[in-house]
């Protein structure tokens, strides 16, 4: 008896019932079932058709991902879906929830699809660097064409059953109060008209067209280049369904069947699932239970309406939340809400928002010169300068004006948040919320636990982290957290690397072809170079200095570390050159030959040994929430899973030995963290921990 799949019967119409919570993954127990239940049916006569149903939340929601990368469990998907579209009764996919992945290449093998109109149906195997393996390549095109598949394949992202039954892969949007009633009605009208058993394996009036026609398939390559850039799945899914067009169903499969293993057993797509977990990971606290009580919060307030202030704002008006943003002076204020303002109103511009939205979100946000007008929110926001004495002056006075239970947290990026708290008679209300900016649109928040913050204070901001739409991190007290502390060895070692004979474009060359959006350098323009600096205390120290002492301060003028076009776009320049030369010279240092290989290894393997001190010393809970705070607050490519399992897809040992060798070459800024050297010692790794 499978403890998954049942078989049940509505007179002539066998169900076909799964129960495999959270999500009906296709684990082997349900594969099992399934193939065991079509095979009953098809060997009852008095069974005229089948409905395959999920309980629960949702359609199976894909290939069960844990199973990936262990010793295949039989039968597999492929033969799963090819032995229900060889039934010779017909069956119909009953679809709600979420139909992703291999749940919808289950569908598609179906003769028949039914679905309650708030279901979605997807293909996100994408973003776990892989392609539809159980016949989706080859079925999807066949019942959408070829542009809408690649879309749907490449980009991972679902659509409505709405969408799904225009585009024809759905052919019935049935009642929401009872999907199971309205399929088995659907099977019983398939039944009673006699209607044939609708293979999608034999369609092919949506791909006929595009037969014999490259230029389709590299339009798409082309115009979706920067996108796809580094990743190795988006080309392989695009060569399934040019193939589903070009070539026989069964020749098709067998492309895809090949091109899935390559993905399946590589390391992107390792990397890929890694996060997919470590995603779903970093809410859980050890020593924080899912049941513990959080504060209610109703109102906000945010202190400074800058860029981070304006951003930080518009993240609780979107989920619905009134803001009270205050500042120093009038003009602050009134510049801070006219930005956000341009921000939503280009956002309907661009048709994502009704200007309906944009006047309901404004209407969320109130501006104020007084702090006192923050008394009755329950959680209140700085996001003032980086200045701890500044910090410091605000938390006392809100000490004394904020209600009795609300939160206090502050956007500082490095400050010591214990610091700021004792500032209060409350430290146990008070943590950080580090945003990072565009506060409005990146998804990274790195909760912040002060040494005496409450658990409920904690469990709070997690879940505000959810209902705003970010992933959350918690992070202890240390200079820069997570993210900004292990940024740092990244930046002194660029800095030193042009000095000794790199220059800034070749660093900034081998970390974008690594993956990064850009280098350091590249990402210093952008800023901007002046950030911190002052034409008093500079002493034309660093190649940094001497370029904003010569007014080249980045994009914003047209010249930085690199030279700018009218487009922005940047290109090496000879006189950066030269006073990196110079600088070299002046400070007595003999340029050499610099390899890409140790510009990699000094930039990224002293981030993961910084990454290692961070969990020897508590600061994190687990590696994988490190790599979730580098994936999604700076940029390091998802395909490589994140700096800390990147360096156990390098191997910990090669990381320890390289680090060993730049200590004895540059000293004790390359010293192993003691966790590094133990894991390599006894053969684990930052998962064992
Ligand atoms: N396999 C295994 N576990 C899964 C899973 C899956 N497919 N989907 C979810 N879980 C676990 C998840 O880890 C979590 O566990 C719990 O379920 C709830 O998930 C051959 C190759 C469905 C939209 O990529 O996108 O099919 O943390 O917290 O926010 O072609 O889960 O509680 O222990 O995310 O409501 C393709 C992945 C697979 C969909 C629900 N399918 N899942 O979101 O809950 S590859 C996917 C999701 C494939 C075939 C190929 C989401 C969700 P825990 P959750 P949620």
């Amino acid at each position: 008896m499978n403890p998954v799949v049942e078989l049940r019967r509505d007179g002539e119409i066998a169900v076909l019932a799964v129960n495999s919570p959270p999500v009906n993954a296709l684990s082997a127990q349900v594969r099992e079932g399934i193939v065991e239940g079509i095979r009953q049916a098809g060997a009852d006569a008095s069974v005229k058709a089948v409905v395959l149903h999920c309980e629960g939340r949702t359609f199976f929601a894909g290939a069960d991902i844990s199973e990936f990368g262990k010793p295949p469990k039989q039968p597999m998907l492929p033969e799963v879906v090819d032995f229900i579209e060889a039934s010779s009764k017909p069956v119909i996919a009953a679809l709600h929830g979420t139909a992703l992945g291999g749940g919808l290449e289950t569908a598609l093998a179906c003769h028949y699809r039914v679905a309650v109109p708030s279901a979605k149906c997807g293909f996100p195997e994408v973003k776990l660097g892989l392609l539809p393996g159980a016949g989706g390549t080859q079925r999807l095109p066949r019942l959408v064409g070829p542009e809408r598949a690649m879309e749907m394949v490449t980009s991972g992202s679902p659509i409505s059953a709405k969408a799904a039954k225009e585009m024809g892969i759905v052919d019935e949007l049935v009642d929401e109060s009872d999907l199971l009633a309205s399929a088995i009605a659907f099977a019983r009208k398939v039944v009673a008209e006699n209607r044939p058993l609708k293979k999608v394996r034999d369609l092919d009036d949506k791909i006929a067209a595009a037969r014999g026609k490259p230029e389709i398939f590299d339009a798409f390559r082309k115009a979706n280049a920067r996108k796809f850039r580094g990743f190795q799945a988006p080309e392989y899914n695009v060569r399934c369904i040019e193939a589903a067009v070009n070539q026989p169903f069964d020749e098709g499969i067998r492309l895809e069947r090949q091109l899935f293993q390559e993905l399946v057993s590589g390391e992107q797509s390792a990397a890929q699932r890694h996060v997919f977990f470590a995603e779903r990971q970093v809410w859980k606290i050890p020593d924080i239970s899912d049941d513990t009580p959080t504060l209610p919060v109703k109102k906000v307030g945010v202190i400074g309406a800058g860029t981070m202030g304006g951003g930080i704002s518009m993240n609780f008006a979107n989920a619905g939340l009134p803001v009270t943003i205050v500042e120093a002076k009038p003009e602050a204020l009134e510049r801070g809400l006219g930005v956000i303002r341009r921000n939503y109103e280009s956002t309907a511009k661009k048709g994502r928002m009704s200007m309906e939205d944009v006047e309901r979100r404004m209407g969320l946000l109130t501006g104020s010169l007084k702090l006192e007008d923050l008394a009755d929110c329950d959680l209140i926001i700085e996001a003032v300068f980086e200045n701890m004495a500044i910090k410091k002056e605000i938390f006392s006075k809100l000490d004394a004006i904020a209600k009795p239970g609300a939160i206090l947290a502050s956007n500082t990026s490095y400050l010591n948040v214990n610091e700021i708290a004792a500032m209060t008679k409350r430290p146990e209300y008070v943590l950080g919320m580090h945003f990072f900016s565009p506060a409005n649109i990146m998804r990274l928040l790195e909760v912040v636990r002060g040494e005496k913050t409450d658990k409920r204070v904690v469990a709070t901001a997690m879940q505000l982290g959810r209902q705003i739409g970010k992933i959350a991190v918690l992070v202890g007290v240390c200079h820069g957290f997570v993210g900004n502390r292990m940024l740092e060895p990244r930046q002194r070692e660029a800095n030193r690397l042009i000095l000794e004979g790199a220059m800034p474009w070749d660093v900034d060359r081998v970390l974008y072809e690594f993956g990064f959006p850009m280098g350091p350098f590249a990402m210093a323009d952008l800023a901007g170079l002046d950030i911190g600096w002052s034409r008093e205390t500079s002493k034309g120290e660093t190649a940094r200095e001497i370029l904003c002492e010569q007014d080249r301060r980045g994009q914003k003028t047209g010249a930085g570390f690199y030279d700018y076009d009218e487009n922005r776009n940047a290109k090496p320049s000879k006189l950066v050159e030269q006073i990196i030369l110079d600088l070299s010279a002046k400070k007595g240092i003999t340029r050499r030959e610099i390899s890409d290989q140790e510009i990699l290894e000094r930039c990224v393997y002293t981030m993961i040994n910084e990454g290692a001190k961070i969990l020897e010393e508590g600061i994190a809970i687990r590696s994988s929430d490190i790599d979730i705070v580098w994936i999604n607050g700076y940029g390091w490519p998802v395909y490589r899973g994140g700096p800390m399992f990147y360096g156990e897809q390098v191997g910990l040992g090669k990381v320890l030995d390289r680090l060993r060798a730049y200590e004895a070459k540059f000293g004790a800024d390359f010293k192993p963290a003691a966790l590094l050297e133990r894991l390599v010692a006894e053969g684990k790794g930052f998962r064992d921990l």
